[in-house]
């Protein structure tokens, strides 16, 4: 990889780590409601995964997505002013977090119903098939979204059709308080796609080199006409499942502990029921971003004062999508009756 690239791979993750970290604050503060899912800890997935596309790919997420929007190209200060519900938002402020939208760019949502984003991409890629184009469509779902029946339907139809979808699943290993093992038969997610004769890789979703490269390989079977392709990133999430979620139900070093199979370590972890501090979490890694960072390093792609630079600059952006959302006017009702119906020219039917 060159240094450009490893650079905007270095400046995207880190954007994406304290944008989130910022939504936190914004929401104890009050200027952000309703549901909130953050990504730390996952920002590996978003980058590897959407720097391999091209920008007419589509992108269908989750309602986990404000990091997928911002690697996508979306402004910072039209995320956040979508999560603040106000009329400079991307979806004009109707849509919120987990309904982040951005057509021209090719991002297709944000869903909150899980297991929502299979359909959506089905459609999207027949839509592509039908037109014989080079163009692929990501889907991101969870590893708790494997189990609802359009995950199966959705492979079935596009496996049958060799439509051009790469399903991407970030298995950051528990749908809410549930661990994989606890809700899944098959918990290696990438073995279920052999049952539609899906070629499937699973990767480490914390190197996002190796995201990189996996998407890259899979895209370009996608685009040679051989059909859908299935990723699995293993990853996982340093936060709880949303700010209403203090994650009481994670063991105190399980960043450390979840891969491990020591009986012993087991037992601790069913034993002591208490979230991990921050120092905890930092000192068991593995963080991609530092991970990426290190690279970097090592590649004499950037030193440390560079790094400060880097770090500098995100909080600007940060910063500045912060002001921006602050200023932006609420919607109106007219906003609100114009985002209900209206017919393919755009005219208003109700
Ligand atoms: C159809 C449906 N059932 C239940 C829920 C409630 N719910 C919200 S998130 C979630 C867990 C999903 O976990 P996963 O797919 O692993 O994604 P993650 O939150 O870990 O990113 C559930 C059950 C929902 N939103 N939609």
């Amino acid at each position: 990889m060159d240094k450009r690239q490893a650079l905007a791979f270095l400046h995207d993750m880190l954007l994406g780590r304290r944008f989130e970290e910022r939504c936190a604050e914004e929401y104890m503060k009050g200027n952000i409601a309703g549901f909130l899912h953050l990504y730390p800890g996952e920002e590996a997935v978003a980058v590897g995964v959407i720097h391999a596309c091209e920008t007419s790919d589509y992108i269908v997420s989750t309602y986990r997505e404000h990091v997928h929007a911002l690697v996508r190209g979306v402004p910072a200060g039209e995320v956040m002013a979508e999560l603040f519900g106000k009329r400079g938002g991307c979806s004009r402020g109707m849509g919120g977090s987990m309904h982040l939208f951005d057509p021209q760019r090719r991002f297709m949502g944000g869903y909150a119903i899980v297991g929502e984003t299979y359909p959506v991409a089905i459609g999207l890629g027949y839509g592509i098939a039908m037109k014989d184009l080079p163009e692929a469509v990501i889907c991101f779902f969870g590893d708790g979204a494997v189990n609802q029946g359009t995950f199966h339907e959705s492979l079935n139809m596009a496996a049958l059709w060799k439509l051009p979808v790469l399903f991407v699943c970030e298995n950051n290993q528990y749908a809410i308080g549930t661990e994989i093992h606890r809700h899944s038969a098959v918990p290696e997610v990438y073995k279920r796609a052999a049952a539609y004769r899906i070629p499937a890789e699973r990767v480490d979703g914390m190197d996002v080199l190796e995201v990189h490269r996996a998407t890259e390989h899979a895209l370009q079977q996608i685009r040679a006409g051989s059909g859908p392709q299935l990723l699995e990133c293993l990853t996982y999430r340093f936060r709880g499942h949303s700010m209403a979620d203090p994650g009481h139900y994670r063991p105190p070093v399980e960043v450390k502990a979840h891969q491990q199979t020591d009986p012993l370590e087991l037992a601790l972890r069913e034993l002591s029921l208490v979230y991990p501090t921050p120092e905890q979490i930092a000192a068991a890694g593995p963080d991609a971003l530092l991970k990426l960072r290190q690279y970097c390093f090592d590649q004499g792609h950037l030193h440390e004062e560079g790094f400060e630079e880097l770090e500098r600059q995100v909080q600007d952006e940060v910063e500045a999508a912060v002001q921006f959302a602050l200023e932006a006017p609420e919607p109106t009702l007219d906003d609100a009756w114009q985002a209900l119906y209206c017919n393919r020219r755009g005219e208003i039917l109700i």
